[in-house]
């Protein structure tokens, strides 16, 4: 989960703006980026994504004829041509950061073929979790994991303004070194510490014309996340050698607003847990599958955790509860 493409980006573009302009002109593939992104800010068209639909229906289609080098001369020559590791010339990025998904490599759509919907489990043991979900890029919703769960009564704005209070070592190792996404609201929310600066008719949508706001952060601060664990369990159906990962991250906000639809990159699938509110996903199949599969929406309930390889599905989310705000913690597992 940690995280959106974008949300690479702006850890990218700290690190990268210290590093002086003509320093990143020198960078290998400055010019091939800059000739593509020329191209496509002209609107002279879409070439590239063109290219890359093509390339990857050419290869799925001729996938399955056994000998017939086709697929794997498109994939080689598809790589030689755009295959830029922009996170090798991470520098590169924030100048041409809507090239970023389109430099994914071929993704096979067997990952999303046959699927239409998400499904819904319980009671579902570690082994079987591994061998349909935990690997297999296949989104599934599991209901019965948090029952005993003290988040469940006490994560809500109150809990999160106490524990991110000014000047506390909670807050300043998020606005130190953690990730940090205002979405819409990054106009007004420049840290985390503004978040909880907001009145709290305002957070509780109390207020007449309240604005609704929708955030979201990493946890990467040891002592912190040591806490964050007196309220929630690693979820039962993870493997048993599966690290936890040290990092959580938590979204949290009001009815109406959500993420983009974005997709990451981060190596990992993760787990998100439901607090509190509900939340609608959109998830779509990389543009390559167009043809192949599908889109779908559903709804994920207070009590729910949903398993999503955020890597190969674009998501998108948005808060559906009536009046509660909407509060998920997660993490990526391997
Ligand atoms: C998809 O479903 C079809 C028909 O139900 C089946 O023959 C095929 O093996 C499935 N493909 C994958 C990748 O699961
Ligand atoms: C936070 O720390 C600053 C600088 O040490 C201090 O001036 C300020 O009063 C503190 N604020 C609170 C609410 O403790
Ligand atoms: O929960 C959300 O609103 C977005 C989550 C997300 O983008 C992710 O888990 O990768
Ligand atoms: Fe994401």
């Amino acid at each position: 989960m940690s995280k959106a493409i974008d949300e690479k980006t702006q850890s990218i573009v700290k690190q990268c703006r210290s590093i002086p302009r003509d320093a990143i002109e020198n960078l290998p593939n400055y010019k091939k980026l800059e000739f593509i992104s020329a191209m496509q800010s002209t609107g002279f068209c879409d070439i590239y994504l063109v290219l890359a639909i093509t390339f990857g229906l050419v290869g799925i289609f001729t996938a399955s004829i056994p000998y017939f080098g086709i697929a794997r001369f498109l994939h080689y020559s598809y790589d030689k041509a755009f295959g830029i590791d922009i996170y090798r010339e991470e520098c590169l990025a924030p100048k041409l950061e809507f090239l970023i998904d389109t430099f994914r490599p071929v993704t096979s759509c067997d990952i999303c073929r046959n699927i239409t919907e998400i499904e819904r489990v319980s009671k579902i043991t570690r082994d079987e979790f591994e061998a349909k979900y935990a690997y297999t890029n296949r989104p599934v919703i599991i209901t019965d994991a948090m029952n005993d769960w003290l988040a469940l009564e006490e994560f809500d704005f109150k809990f999160f303004k106490r524990l991110y209070r000014t000047n506390s070592s909670a807050l300043r190792a998020v606005e130190e070194k953690c990730q940090f996404f205002p979405y819409k609201n990054k106009n007004e929310f420049e840290t985390l510490g503004d978040v909880f600066e907001m009145d709290l008719d305002r957070a509780y949508m109390i207020d007449e014309n309240y604005r609704p706001w929708y955030v979201g952060w990493s946890n990467c601060d040891y002592s912190t996340a040591y806490l964050l664990r007196q309220y929630y369990s690693r979820p039962y159906f993870l493997p048993e050698r599966s690290e936890s990962s040290k990092l959580d991250w938590i979204f949290m906000g009001t009815p109406g607003l959500g993420a983009h639809m974005h997709i990451d990159n981060v190596d990992l699938p993760s787990w998100q847990a439901q607090v509190r509110g509900r939340k609608r996903w959109t998830l779509r199949p990389v543009p390559e599958c167009h043809f192949v599969c599908r889109e779908f929406s559903f709804t994920v309930e207070p009590g729910e955790i949903i398993v999503l390889n955020t890597n190969v599905w674009y998501h998108k989310t948005f808060v559906a509860s009536d009046d509660e705000i909407s509060i998920t913690i997660g993490s990526e597992f391997d």
